[in-house]
């Protein structure tokens, strides 16, 4: 890796697999707004963009998330990277979130940012991102193609309307691939999430991950659905099947190519606080940290 990109994701959990063994991240769930929505979201429970169903996060103001970061900072020191992850979409909540930035990039600048979105309403929000020196960006991309996105996302919700079907899912393709392309050029790290929905966008993911690729995304991580009926999403109650862990791994091999493959995720809750894989979270609630004080 350049020199450049190698000082940016040495320390990040999910953009190096090394990284992952000694650096932890923790998330914020200040964002519980969403302009979009998924077959597959238990937003009950957390964002599924990046979540594995739990119990619901407790939503936070700016200030009680900037107090939590401290406390946790202080609390684990190999802690080098602070996510916005949901519950709902980051940049559905603009003034929640990019609060949030702009107040642990003057009280911790050490802390790296990091924020992932179904993309919707990420052209308009780049300008903002660069402002708050966050080099790392996640957008949730399954699909190119509208038809196929019909089937995943009902509806958006889009210059105050709600837009159905294929028209709707037109348009977040257009704004997540404008995203892409608008962060990509700026130099800044872009990782492309996908959930793998069998029947639906499975084959289809092969195409994705060469196209983000071409422009410029720096890691593809293909993510398994998780459709328990239990939690109440759309794909759950349908009795849509979840991949099984060689669909998942053959999938993740015919994506691979030249571009690097994210393959140590593990569907973090937007509250989760640790290295990845451990949920420290129940630690550093708001009741104890006031107790830490
Ligand atoms: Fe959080 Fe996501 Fe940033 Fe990581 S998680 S916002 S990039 S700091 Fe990481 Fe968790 Fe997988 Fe996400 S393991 S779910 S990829
Ligand atoms: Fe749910 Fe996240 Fe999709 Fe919004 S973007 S509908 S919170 S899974």
């Amino acid at each position: 890796l350049p020199d450049h990109i190698r000082s940016k994701v040495q320390d990040h959990p999910c953009y190096s697999e090394e990284a992952h063994h000694y650096f932890a991240r923790m998330h914020v769930a200040v964002a519980p707004a969403c302009n979009i929505q998924c077959n597959y979201c238990n937003r009950k429970y957390d964002c599924s963009n990046e979540s594995r169903p739990g119990v619901v996060s407790e939503v936070m103001s700016p200030e009680q998330a900037v107090k939590k970061t401290l406390a946790v900072a202080a609390a684990i020191p190999q802690m080098t990277v602070l996510g916005i992850a949901g519950p709902g979409d980051p940049l559905a909540n603009p003034e929640r979130t990019f609060e949030t930035f702009r107040r642990l990039s003057e009280e911790a600048p050490d802390i790296k940012l990091c924020v992932s979105t179904n993309g919707l309403s990420l052209p308009q929000s780049v300008d903002e991102l660069a402002k708050h020196n966050i080099d790392h960006v996640t957008i949730t991309i399954n699909t190119v193609d509208p038809e196929i996105g019909a089937k995943i996302y009902p509806w958006i919700f889009w210059e105050n309307k709600r837009i159905f079907g294929v028209e709707g899912a037109k348009i977040l393709i257009e704004q997540q691939q404008k995203g892409l392309e608008m962060l990509t050029s700026r130099g800044i790290l872009v990782k492309v999430n996908s959930v793998m929905i069998p029947g639906v966008n499975d084959e289809h993911l092969k195409e994705v991950s060469k196209i983000v690729k071409a422009k410029g995304a720096f890691l593809h991580n293909v993510m398994p659905l998780i459709a328990e009926a239990e939690h109440g999403t759309y794909y759950g109650i349908m009795g849509q099947r979840e991949p099984t862990p060689l669909e998942l791994e053959a999938l993740q091999d015919s994506c691979s190519g030249d571009m690097s493959m994210m393959r140590h995720c593990r569907q973090c809750r937007a509250d989760a606080v640790g290295l990845l894989g451990e949920d420290r979270g129940e630690e550093f609630t708001l009741d104890k940290i006031d107790e830490m004080e």
